[in-house]
C-alpha cells in the first residue's frame, strides 16, 4: 500500500493548531517549466510563511504520498521529467508505480484533508473542458466531497466556465468571490460570471466555512481572489490566444490529462510569457490569502 508520509514541521504545527496552508506540486511537475517551478514554489512558500503559516507542498515521492516536501525533494520534482500527473484515479496506483508525481488540485485537496489541513492555495482550479463536457477535471467532484478552504484565481477560460459553475452549483459547492462580485477568470479579473457570494474579510470565509461544518455539509469551500490589477491580462487579448491553443490540441489530438499542461505551455509561448507573469502574480496573491485565511481559521 502507498505510504502516507507527513513532515515533522508539518505535524508539530498541526498537533500545535498552527496554521497550515497545502500547495499542489503539478504545478512544479506540469504547470511551470524548469526553474520557473522551482522560483514560484519557493516564492509562495515565502509568501505564505511571512504572512504567518506553515506551506505544506503535497507531492508523491517515490510512490508515497508526502505532505511537506522539503526542498531537495521540490527540486528532484521540477526536474523530473518523467515525473507524473497524478490525480484521484492515479493515487491508489502510485505504490505499484513507484514513481515521483505531481499532484492535481483535487488529489492535493484529498491528501490535504486527510492531514488535517484546512485551507489550500492553488492558481485555476480544473473544470469542465470547452468544446469538451464530457472532459470534467476530478478536481469539481472532489471540491463537492472533501471539506476544505481551497484559494484559487478563479479558472482560466480554457474551460468552459458557465459549466464549470454548473457543475459546482449541482454539488452544492459554494464559489466565494474574494472583494469581487465576479468569478475571475485566472488572467483576467472578470468573467462577466457572478459568485455565489462576495467576502470582504477572512472572517466572512471562516464563518461559511465553519456553517458548513456546523450543518454536516460534505462539500468544500472555493475562495475565488481575482488576479492583482497590475498583472492582468485582459479578457480581449487572452481570448484569441486561448481559442488558438485550444484548436491546436484539438488538431494535434491531444486530450485527457495531457491537454491542460499542453494549453498552459502553449499560452506562455503564445502570449510572450506575460501569462508566466500573471500566472505567477495570482499564486503570490493567494498564497498570502490562503495564509490569512488560515490564521484566522486557527485562533
Ligand atoms: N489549471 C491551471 N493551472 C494548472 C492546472 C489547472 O490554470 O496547473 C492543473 C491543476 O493541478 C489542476 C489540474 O488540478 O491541472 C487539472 O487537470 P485535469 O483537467 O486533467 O483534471
Ligand atoms: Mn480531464
Amino acid at each position: 500500500m502507498a505510504d502516507f508520509h507527513i513532515a515533522q514541521e508539518i505535524q508539530q504545527a498541526l498537533d500545535a493548531r498552527q496554521p497550515v496552508v497545502a500547495l499542489e506540486s503539478a504545478l512544479i511537475t506540469h504547470g511551470f517549466a524548469y526553474p520557473a517551478n522551482i522560483d514560484i514554489t519557493r516564492r509562495m512558500a515565502e509568501a505564505i510563511r511571512a504572512a504567518g503559516a506553515v506551506p505544506a507542498v503535497i507531492g508523491i515521492w517515490r510512490g508515497a504520498v508526502c505532505v511537506g516536501l522539503s526542498d531537495t525533494q521540490v527540486q528532484v520534482l521540477a526536474t523530473d521529467t518523467t515525473a507524473a500527473k497524478v490525480s484521484v484515479r492515479d493515487l491508489p496506483l502510485i505504490g505499484v508505480r513507484g514513481v515521483h508525481g505531481g499532484t492535481t488540485v483535487a488529489t492535493t485537496t484529498l491528501l490535504a484533508h486527510r492531514a488535517g489541513i484546512r485551507v489550500f492555495a492553488t492558481g485555476g482550479i480544473g473544470g469542465v473542458h470547452r468544446g469538451h463536457p464530457e472532459d470534467i477535471s476530478a478536481d469539481l467532484p472532489v471540491l463537492a466531497s472533501t471539506p476544505l478552504i481551497v484559494v484559487c484565481a478563479g479558472a482560466k477560460s480554457i474551460l468552459d466556465l458557465p459549466r464549470t459553475l454548473e457543475y459546482l452549483e449541482t454539488w452544492g459547492v459554494p464559489v466565494l468571490g474574494w472583494q469581487t462580485d465576479e468569478f475571475p477568470a485566472f488572467y483576467s479579473r472578470t468573467s462577466g460570471l457572478p459568485v455565489d457570494q462576495r467576502v470582504d474579510s477572512t472572517d466572512q470565509v471562516v464563518d461559511v466555512f465553519q456553517a458548513q461544518r456546523a450543518l454536516r455539509l460534505p462539500q468544500g469551500l472555493l475562495v475565488a481572489a481575482p488576479i492583482p490589477a497590475e498583472d492582468e491580462v485582459p479578457a480581449a487579448e487572452i481570448e484569441p490566444l486561448i481559442a488558438q491553443a485550444v484548436a491546436e490540441a484539438d488538431a494535434q489530438g491531444v486530450s485527457g490529462r495531457a491537454i491542460t499542461p499542453f494549453i498552459l505551455a502553449r499560452m506562455v509561448a503564445l502570449s510572450e510569457a506575460r501569462t508566466k507573469h500573471a500566472n505567477e502574480s495570482l499564486l503570490l496573491n493567494n498564497a498570502r490569502i490562503a495564509a490569512q485565511i488560515a490564521r484566522n481559521s486557527v485562533d
